[in-house]
């Protein structure tokens, strides 16, 4: 973990390029995939399963006594706590619920915006050590508030062909009972274009691997997506009142994610900046993953000492970091000084595990600086809208000209005649001549 001052990290940052995104060599194999499930459909589904997760499958669905078997297996305290936090999230995103909205005007004109629930969404939950039940539930929550009427999952199987039981539960606590045992870019392109099993779906969300992430961006337009999530980000600003145990715990959590997850402090002084560090070294040897944490803090971890809190957020912004942690002094105070966040998090006793699990708010956030333009996922991912348009002809009379004048100017006159036929002839039959 380094310690820098905050122009030494501005500097850096300027200096390095932004990432090269576009590897010849996964573009291909990616390419190659979707092209291939295009074409051979279910068996190249089978086929892809046998060679990149080494099972070789008959039935790419879940079965009901699969279903069964992962309820035995799973403990009776995780469905307590599974049911606890999908409560806390149903009801953080019942009131990002979006209705339809009309307005009058004059003349009998009416207005408005009708929000229609995505008909059918795929959910992309990744396999191995990173098959998280709590991505089950930040996924297909918000859908299912939205109101979306057909919501399947796909994940790879484990290498004894079973779905990861903890999974399992909770896409039934979610109410998901379709679930493909297929992963990587073949499960993207079987959402995106269909085969004899899994329909094609309308919109594909979820995190994954590289492979899985370029197939989302190739298959993007046929299909919708919600966002390109990458490696896992936290960044803690800590002033004197933040015990520096729990912020390097914090930082630790989430280092723990991946080796190329990053985990920044921003603080006021070299002696807490001491403290945080000497913190992060004492915690990180008991920890179960601690060779990942290690990689990810020698690659992106840094400890840095701005001249004020001014300062700090000056740095926060430029980061635009997918977590940030304010543990200073009347947090709250702070929340305008924030321009660019995926999730805020106020206080010594908000630690970003809390929001992961529990809280409510989505764990999927912008990543990589995206939080500069985008957001957490949620309901609003999940709907779409429509325009309603009324005129009276009383209304459509009195606009007549100007709108004859703009189409005409646009050389367009057969969009001006549209108009026009009904100032010209106001009553027309509804028989044909
Ligand atoms: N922190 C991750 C989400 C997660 N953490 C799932 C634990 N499980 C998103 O950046
Ligand atoms: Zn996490």
């Amino acid at each position: 973990m380094r310690i820098l001052t905050s122009g030494e990290f501005i500097n850096e940052t300027k200096d390095s390029s932004p990432s090269e995104s576009n590897d010849i060599k996964l573009d291909s194999t990616v390419l190659e995939v979707i092209k291939h499930v295009r074409k051979e459909k279910d068996a190249a589904l089978m086929q892809y399963t046998e060679q990149f997760d080494d099972v070789k499958l008959t039935n790419l669905l879940v079965s009901e006594a699969e279903f069964r078997e992962a309820r035995e297996l799973v403990e009776e305290d995780f469905i307590t706590a599974l049911t606890q936090a999908t409560e806390n999230i149903k009801e953080f995103h019942l009131a990002q619920k979006e209705q339809s909205w009309f307005m009058e005007k004059e003349n009998g004109v009416l207005l408005g915006q009708k929000v229609t629930p995505l008909e059918k969404v795929g959910v992309y939950i990744p396999g191995g050590k990173a098959a998280y039940p709590s991505s089950v539930l930040m996924d297909v929550i918000p859908a299912r508030v939205a109101g979306v009427n057909k919501i399947v999952i796909t994940t790879p199987p484990q290498s004894n062909g079973k779905i990861n039981p903890y999974v399992l539960v909770a896409a039934e606590e979610v109410g998901v009972d379709t679930i493909y045992k297929v992963g990587g870019a073949q499960a993207i392109a079987a959402l995106a274009y269909g085969t004899e099993t899994i329909k094609k779906v309308d919109k594909i969300v979820g995190p994954g691997n590289a492979f899985v992430a370029r197939a989302k961006k190739w298959v993007y337009g046929d299909v919708a997506i919600d966002m390109i999530a990458g490696p896992s980000e936290i960044c803690v600003v800590a002033d004197e009142t933040a015990p520096p145990s729990y912020v390097a715990a914090d930082l630790l959590s989430q280092a723990e994610h991946d080796e190329s997850a990053s985990a920044i402090c921003v603080t006021t002084t070299k002696e807490i900046a001491k403290n945080i560090k000497n913190e992060i070294e004492r915690q990180m040897e008991k920890l179960e993953r601690k060779d990942i944490i290690k990689k990810s803090l020698e690659q992106n971890g840094s400890i840095i000492i701005a001249n004020n809190l001014l300062d700090a957020f000056d740095i926060v912004n430029e980061i635009a970091p997918e977590h940030l942690q304010l543990m200073i002094q009347n947090p709250t105070d702070y929340i305008s000084s924030v321009k660019h966040a995926g999730a805020i998090f106020l206080g010594n006793y908000s630690p970003e595990p809390l929001g992961d699990y529990f809280a409510g708010p989505n764990h999927t956030l912008p990543t990589n600086g995206t939080a500069r333009f985008a957001s957490p996922l949620g309901v609003y991912d999940f709907v779409k809208r429509s325009s309603i348009i009324r005129y009276s002809q009383d209304a459509l009379l009195l606009a007549t000209d100007q709108i004859t004048k703009i189409a005409r100017t646009e050389g367009l006159t057969a969009h001006a005649n549209s108009i026009k036929i009904r100032k010209d002839y106001p009553h027309a039959s509804c028989e044909n001549k």
